[in-house]
């Protein structure tokens, strides 16, 4: 207690408490300074790379506001990091952001006006690319009209050619329609006039009348072969006299009765007869019969008539009928020696300059075909026990004896001359027609009176005449129709023969 004293003033308390106050508030003041330095400092450092940053324009861009306060808020979150700050911490942090304000506004005023700009040039770029959709869509429209253009004027080309095709094809049509009016028109006019042209002659007539052994054309036969517009297809037959020949022509005809037939051994037919009727199987074809004088007439001291009609025969027929009785033997031979003067007959009159020179070669082509009629043939045809055809027995008879002696010389003569001339040949036998008491009467006899084979045998010839004889042509295949044959094989060979 000699240590204390005695405050009974409390003066000293006083002064203790008002030296500790100065000395707290110099405390304190020294507290605050040091948070002060501390505090700005480490804002300072933390305040760096934001003040770079906005003196480098970073945050000079739209939206560099939003950027700006998020680097701002990193500061302020650094800050609060950093440790012991103090008791000025706040008031520094404070008067620190107070002072960036200007920096912030200004920041928020150009971020501003960069996005207006920003906007304004994004809505003049939507206003471009609008603009230019539309003009895109525009274009595509376009292409699309001209798409579709072009298919309509594709399809309407294409309609215009179907329709150019449609009439073409009517006009074709329409053509052809005409044409076969036309053609059936001239048809009808033709059939008219072949009609009318047409020689249906009830009866034959004679063609070269054999008077006072002259052989004269009749001028009237002639105008009627002449009128003849159509195809003619001539039947000619020759034979010795009493053979049947105008029997069988008559059955060509198709007829009872016609060609005039006689019942006496007196040789009946005189000259050449003409018979014209339409063709009974080829329409707008006239088939011309010509039935000859019998050959051989023992009553005509002459036989130079008979070589001439034999020659004319043959050189107006398309198909020449050689008509004999019995068989094909020697006796028949000879009497077809005719058929051996040809030569000499036609080498004489066709070419009087030319007489040296055999040319009958020539006359081949249009030579006839021969087709031999062996009436009343009885015989079996067989050869060497082998039943043969009729052609076959032809051309067997015609088959040559070998050897130059005069009696082979005779006996090939006609067989070579039928060969030359009559390339194309055919044999035809018949039995006889009826029994002997009908034969002279065969005209009016009944049908049933005639033998059957003799019809079946007449059908069979008629046919294959009607069938096979061909339109009577010249060489070269000239069609000798009613007014060829009188101007120009008459003229030719005919009238030189005849007149
Ligand atoms: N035996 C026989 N007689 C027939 C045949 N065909 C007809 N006759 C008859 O023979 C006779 C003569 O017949 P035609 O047809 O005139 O004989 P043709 O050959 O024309 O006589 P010509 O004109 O004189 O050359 C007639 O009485 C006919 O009835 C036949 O095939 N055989
Ligand atoms: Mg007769």
């Amino acid at each position: 207690m000699e240590h204390s004293f005695k405050d009974d003033e409390q003066e000293f308390q006083r002064k203790l408490v008002v030296a500790i106050e100065e000395r707290k508030q110099a405390f304190m003041l020294q507290n605050e300074a040091a948070s002060v330095s501390y505090c700005q400092a480490e804002l300072e450092k933390l305040t760096e790379p934001l003040k770079e940053s906005v003196s480098s324009g970073v945050f000079s861009v739209p939206g560099g506001h939003s950027l700006y306060l998020e680097a701002k808020k990193k500061v302020e979150q650094g800050y609060e990091q950093v440790p012991r700050k103090g008791v000025k911490a706040k008031e520094i942090l404070k008067s620190f952001l107070k002072s960036q304000a200007t920096v912030e506004k200004s920041i928020l005023q150009s971020d501003k006006a960069l996005t207006d700009g920003q906007r304004a040039i994004a809505a003049e770029q939507t206003k471009k690319e609008v603009a230019e959709k539309e003009r895109e869509l525009l274009r595509q429209k376009q292409k699309e009209q001209e798409q579709v253009m072009e298919a309509q004027e594709r399809s309407f080309r294409e309609n215009i050619a179907k329709l150019q095709e449609k009439m073409e094809r009517e006009r074709e049509t329409l053509l052809r329609e005409q044409e076969k009016m036309l053609e059936h028109k001239l048809k009808r006019q033709k059939n008219t006039l072949d009609m009318a042209s047409e020689i249906h002659m009830l009866d034959p007539m004679c063609l070269i009348e054999n008077t006072e052994d002259q052989l004269v054309i009749n001028q009237q036969a002639l105008g009627i072969l002449s009128a003849i517009q159509q195809p003619v297809v001539v039947v000619a037959i020759v034979g010795l006299y009493r053979t049947g020949k105008s029997y069988l022509m008559n059955k060509l005809a198709g007829k009872k009765t016609g060609f005039s037939l006689g019942s006496t051994v007196q040789s009946h037919t005189k000259g050449i007869w003409m018979w014209c009727v339409p063709h009974p199987q080829k329409s707008g074809h006239t088939l011309v019969l010509l039935d000859t004088e019998g050959l051989e007439d023992v009553e005509k001291g002459d036989n130079q008539n008979d070589c001439w009609i034999f020659a004319l025969a043959v050189l107006l027929s398309s198909t020449f009928i050689y008509n004999s009785i019995g068989t094909i033997n020697q006796q028949a031979m000879d009497q077809l020696h005719y058929v051996t003067e040809l030569t000499d007959l036609i080498k004489s009159k066709s070419s009087p300059e030319q007489s040296g020179v055999d040319d009958s070669a020539n006359f081949v082509g249009f030579f006839p075909t021969f087709v031999w009629a062996l009436r009343d043939f009885s015989l079996e045809l067989e050869a060497n026990g082998k039943s043969i055809t009729a052609d076959e027995y032809l051309e067997h008879s015609l088959t040559l004896k070998k050897g130059s002696d005069k009696k082979s010389e005779n006996f090939n003569k006609p067989r070579l001359c039928i060969r030359k001339f009559f390339p194309k040949r055919k044999c035809f036998v018949f039995d006889r027609p009826a029994q002997r008491k009908y034969l002279s009467k065969l005209e009016t006899i009944r049908e049933e009176e005639l033998s059957g084979e003799f019809v079946e045998q007449v059908a069979e010839f008629t046919s294959y005449i009607f069938t096979y004889s061909n339109v009577k042509t010249l060489s070269g295949g000239i069609i000798v129709n009613g007014p060829r044959k009188s101007s120009l094989v008459l003229p030719i060979w005919a009238s030189h023969l005849l007149l």
